[in-house]
């Protein structure tokens, strides 16, 4: 045998971590594991031994630990953290490897942290990485753009991230995250995905996809005495709706699957009811909606508007209503694009359409986007604090509005939208009652402490109560 084929076998000792920032939401909607993770860990050969540290599940990262190296995977909210830990473990003589989206973008700087950074999909170089571990020859840096293209989506090894992260099985009330494609053709201004993954538009075969629900529900799910408690999936896909044919045959197939799940789609793919119906026989709970504007021209603006209409929005709410879909809508604010009286008229349509869970955020101009680029060129950024990249803080130059009245603003609206009216409201008109008030109710908490903490920091005066009944 030659001494490479030897080597090959050599068993590495990593350790995959998901780091967590200081302004990382708290919410319970986050899915058991870490995609990124989830993809790294199926693509290393089984004879290499795995541990997962996932700070979203307050897992402890053992920086003593004996590790060959580790990997860290990064979001542009978590990336102050990663390095945090990645210098950590480099200090204890720790090879690290950072790689993800935030990286991809700003290499860089990440490579001020580690000793290897990776930029893009992992898929067809992480084993030319393990190949250099192998051999003592770690380059400091690999970059996707050397490789053949990702046309394949790798299936997920379930049984195999269940052991690596040791997370306890979970009820139909915690996710488990999976996905069917991957890729988005659009290009919206503010996202991240036409630079990354977008161009490539790809779909798990028929067979990957039933066999890893099976074995996701061997690995994760607990079934519980509960009437009618089925396995619950957040279907990670960027946007599952891309092409129509392959959608409705992925819902099909999820129909046969027995399984509930949650899904990202945008408004144009639920502008038919035979999809809506389709979404909901197969098991669909909740589609996320990137709405961003009931302002046609703000759509224009973000390169959105052949995507969504702002005419259709009200319709497209009503029709999944009606079949008995809920529709968490995703709005965005933007101090040159909206007025403080635009604000004031979203909160109002939030209420008289009984919106389900509205996510109203800042516009954030995240590295990557076609947006970041335009901002940073004109100087117009005003924070680089990763940590402040929640879509909760504006972080750019306002022409119209200085940072802390809009900040303020946007503040109340997001609250006034969780008015006990509308949570009264919202709770009779959509499918879903229970998961619906308990939901607002803890909206309605965090951002009536957020706005709290805001006023007081601010020396502003506090909100009068009697607005947000
Ligand atoms: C599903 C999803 C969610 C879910 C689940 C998130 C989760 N924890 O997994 C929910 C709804 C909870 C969510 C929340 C948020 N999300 Co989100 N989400 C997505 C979505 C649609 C898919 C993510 C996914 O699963 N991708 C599949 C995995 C496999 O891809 P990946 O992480 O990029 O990993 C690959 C490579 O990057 C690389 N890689 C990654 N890590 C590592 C590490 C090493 C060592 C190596 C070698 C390689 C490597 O290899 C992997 C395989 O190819 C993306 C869109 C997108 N294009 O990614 C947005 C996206 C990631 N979300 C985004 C944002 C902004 C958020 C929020 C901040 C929103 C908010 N205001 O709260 C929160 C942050 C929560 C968090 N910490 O992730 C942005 C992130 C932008 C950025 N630069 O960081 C994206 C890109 C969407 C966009 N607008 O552009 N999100
Ligand atoms: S449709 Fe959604 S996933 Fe596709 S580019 Fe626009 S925001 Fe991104």
């Amino acid at each position: 045998m030659s001494k490479a084929v030897v080597d090959k076998q050599k068993s590495l000792k990593i350790l995959f971590v998901a780091p967590k920032g200081k302004k990382d939401s708290k919410t319970n909607q986050k899915p058991l594991f870490h995609m990124a993770i989830g993809v790294l860990v199926s693509l290393t050969p089984p004879h290499h031994d795995i541990e997962i540290a996932d700070e979203h599940f307050d897992d402890t990262v053992n920086y003593d630990g004996d590790y060959d190296f580790v990997g860290i995977t990064s979001r542009t909210i978590d990336a102050t953290r990663a390095y945090e830990i990645a210098d950590e473990f480099r200090k204890k003589g720790t090879r690290v490897i950072l790689g993800g989206l935030h990286v991809s973008f700003n290499p860089e700087e990440a490579a001020r942290h580690a000793d290897c950074i990776v930029c893009g999909e992992a898929e067809n170089l992480w084993q030319t990485v393990l190949d250099d571990v192998v051999a003592g020859n770690l380059k400091p840096s690999y970059d996707a753009k050397d490789f053949p293209p990702v046309k394949q989506i790798v299936p997920l090894d379930y049984k195999r991230i269940a052991e690596a992260s040791k997370r306890e099985k979970v009820d139909s009330t915690k996710s488990i995250p999976i996905y069917i494609t991957r890729g988005c053709p659009y290009k919206c201004s503010f996202c991240v995905t036409p630079n990354f993954t977008g161009t490539l538009y790809r779909r798990q075969a028929d067979d990957d996809l039933k066999a890893q629900i099976v074995a996701a529900k061997e690995a994760f799910f607990k079934s519980t005495d509960k009437k009618n408690a089925k396995p619950w999936f957040m279907l990670c896909d960027e946007n599952l709706g891309i092409s129509k044919s392959k959608l409705w045959n992925a819902l099909d197939l999820l129909k046969e699957c027995d399984i509930m799940f949650s899904v990202f789609l945008s408004m144009n793919f639920l502008e038919d009811d035979e999809t809506i119906k389709k979404l909901v026989d197969a098991g669909c709970n909740m589609a996320l909606v990137g709405f961003e504007s009931i302002k046609q021209s703000t759509l224009e603006a973000y390169n959105k508007g052949h995507v969504n209409s702002a005419d259709k929005i009200v319709e497209v709410i009503e029709r999944c209503r009606k079949a008995g879909l809920n529709i968490q809508a995703n709005f965005l604010v933007n101090p040159d694009l909206d007025s403080f009286e635009d604000m004031d008229e979203l909160v109002k349509f939030i209420g008289r359409n009984n919106v389900f869970m509205p996510i109203i955020q800042i516009i954030t101009p995240y590295p990557g986007t076609k947006m970041y680029h335009e901002y940073k060129e004109s100087g117009l950024i005003t924070d680089e604090d990763w940590e402040k990249y929640n879509a909760l803080n504006l972080v750019v130059k306002s022409k119209h509005y200085d940072p802390v009245s809009f900040q303020h603003k946007f503040m109340q609206i997001y609250y006034q939208s969780y008015s006990w009216k509308n949570i009264v409201n919202r709770v009779r008109a959509n499918p879903y009652p229970l998961i619906n008030l308990l939901s607002s109710l803890a909206f309605r908490k965090h951002l009536r402490d957020q706005l709290a903490t805001f006023e007081k920091n601010h020396a502003l005066k506090p909100t009068s109560k009697k607005n947000i009944f």
